[in-house]
């Protein structure tokens, strides 16, 4: 029964560097994602309910400041940050434009 346990360890090591190396199409892809996701009525604007959704998945993918913002619970300071216009809601293109700076 050795052979089954050599083969899952080096699948860990294979796997660690190639996480490690997430590229930013692959973080721009999950971001995208998360962002679809978080559109709970698909109008491609981010309310403070789906913007707090966005945060919790982006987190979970460890993307950007969203798992900082979440451990401090600042879901409002990082919506009014992005929330260019003020509006009362967050598009993609406040989120890139903020992501620029
Ligand atoms: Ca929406
Ligand atoms: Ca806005």
């Amino acid at each position: 029964m050795r052979v089954p346990i050599l083969v899952s360890f080096s699948i860990l090591i294979t796997a660690v560097p190639a996480l490690a190396q997430t590229s930013t199409t692959d973080k721009r892809s999950l971001f995208r994602d998360n962002f679809n996701q978080a559109d709970a009525n698909q109008d491609d604007k981010l309310s403070k309910p789906e913007f707090r959704q966005l945060i919790d998945e982006n987190a979970k993918d460890d993307l950007g400041r969203a798992s900082i913002v979440k451990r401090l619970g600042a879901y409002d300071t990082a919506f009014g940050r992005l929330d260019a216009n003020k509006d009362g809601f967050v598009t993609k293109s406040e989120i890139a434009a903020a992501a620029k700076k």
